[in-house]
């Protein structure tokens, strides 16, 4: 950046400081100075929807709230046994959290000082810092995004798989095994192109595999990965998708929307792609569609000497979204997909039709940014429910719409009307955290119900199932 525009922006940013005090009235997403003018996520969405298919529901079930860390340093939460006692343990890409105490332990000590909730001098400094707009989100979030977990190098104490914020790398970290101070850290892949990686049994193998989009330079075509870990130590990387071809891996930008799932009821399992875009622009109108951003599905198939291939399939309409969960939600026998725009607004599911047509239905658009999507049966029904929320300031305060608006986290539950229609029964676990880009649901507490990890701008917290 060149000095003159460096004098100017300190100049406007001392004015601004004094300001300070009306940073919530400067800073709304509609009023905002840093407003990227490109920006084209300004919470509406462009795919035609029914009305909302969401009813509030009545519970049993509430959650008790633990708050682990009130520290941003993630964006991400998940659970596993470090220390081997038997008790799971909270872990993030920087740290481990020890049941019952929550004692944080160090896996690597953060690189960056993310700012949670930013004051207005905090968008100077990072907007100063970073050198304008082309380096600001790198600037103002933690690196540690996702983590998964596998035994990597086969010694019985579990690993840390760490998919680091998008375009930066993949490393595994070694569990020292009960020793206290950072953990060794191995290099997987320099950047990684998804802000909604997967671990899932794509390949069939009986283990989860990373599944993300990723490439070799920065500037580089999106690829799409499944990294394996396999028996034997160490991992390997399978490729999906060699070169982008239109897909939504990360051709120019980083990109999330991400699911798995057997699509076409074939027994082997497909990956589910969102589209990088699908907003309005700020006249109301469509934004362009670009040659990399199409959604669709992967159909993997099988030649009959164990050769294995990746078929695209569009998808149309589709939109902007995180995780994406496939389930059979009306159940006739075909799965469906049920996932929230990442930084737009809404959660919706397609319903898979007959020849590869998907019917788009709107469940609740009375929230944005819901950047990570879980599902899990919550009440032990049987059914798989669908845990999601808002992400506080899923970009900064800067671009989205109503970023400031209240972190809800919500699961809700599929159910059928008496007249058959399929509605999603919307039940809220807490306001004040909401989601990052990794929620994780499992039962931390060794009681049999499923809990909740979320780690946000606000912290690191989970919530623990309680039934009346
Ligand atoms: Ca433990
Ligand atoms: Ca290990
Ligand atoms: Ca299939
Ligand atoms: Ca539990």
């Amino acid at each position: 950046m060149g000095k003159v525009i460096k004098i100017i922006l300190a100049v406007l940013g001392a004015f601004l400081l004094v300001a300070e005090f009306a940073s919530p009235l400067i800073l709304s997403p509609t009023a905002g100075i840093f407003i990227n003018p490109s920006s084209s996520t300004n919470g509406l969405y462009i795919i035609e929807a029914n009305d909302n298919e969401y009813i509030e529901g009545p519970s049993p079930i509430s959650f008790s709230h633990i708050e682990l860390d009130d520290e941003y340093n993630t964006e991400g939460a998940s659970v596993a046994d470090i220390n081997n006692d038997g008790l799971p343990d909270v872990v993030t890409g920087h740290y481990w959290y020890e049941a019952p105490s929550w004692q944080r332990h160090t896996i690597r000590v953060p690189l960056q000082d993310a700012v949670g909730i930013p004051k207005l001098s905090d968008h100077i400094k990072i907007f100063i810092e970073s050198g304008g707009e082309k380096d600001i989100w790198s600037k103002a979030y933690p690196l540690a995004f996702f983590s998964f977990h596998d035994d990597v190098n086969k010694d019985g104490w579990i690993d840390v798989i760490a998919v680091d914020i998008t375009s930066a790398g993949i490393w595994w970290f070694e569990n020292p095994n009960g020793v206290e101070g950072e953990w060794p850290q191995h290099h997987i892949i320099d950047f990684s192109r998804n802000e909604s990686p997967i671990f899932a049994d794509v390949l069939g193998t009986g283990k989860p595999q990373v599944i993300t989009g990723a490439a070799e330079t920065a500037d580089a075509s999106g690829k799409l990965y499944a990294i394996e870990f396999p028996e034997t130590g160490g991992f390997e990387i399978h490729t999906i998708e060699a070169e982008n071809e239109g897909r939504n891996t990360g051709a120019t930008l980083p990109t999330h929307g991400l699911g798995y799932g057997d699509i076409n009821g074939d027994g082997l399992m497909d990956v589910v792609f969102g589209s990088g875009e699908g907003f309005l622009d700020r006249a109301g109108n469509p934004a362009e569609r670009q040659s990399y951003d199409e959604g669709g599905w992967y159909e993997q198939q099988m030649s009959s000497d164990d050769v294995r291939s990746w078929k695209w399939h569009v998808i149309d309409p589709m939109v902007s979204l995180s995780q994406i969960q496939v389930t059979d939600v009306n159940g006739d026998g075909k799965d469906d997909l049920i996932s929230g725009m990442g930084h737009g607004r809404g959660l919706f599911w397609w319903e898979q039709a007959e020849n590869d047509q998907w019917i788009a239905h709107l469940i609740d658009d009375t929230y944005t940014q819901l950047h990570a999507t879980e599902m899990a049966d919550i009440d032990g029904d049987g059914v798989g429910d669908i845990i999601t929320g808002k992400t506080p300031l899923a970009h900064m305060g800067l671009k989205d719409p109503d970023e400031f608006g209240t972190p809800y986290l919500y699961w809700y539950k599929i159910i059928k009307n008496s007249d058959g229609e399929t509605r999603f029964e919307r039940h809220l676990i807490d306001d004040n955290v909401g989601v990052g880009r990794q929620i994780t649901v499992t039962d931390i507490n060794n009681d049999g119900m499923l809990d909740v990890a979320s780690g946000t701008r606000h912290g690191l917290h989970i919530f623990l199932q309680q039934r009346k």
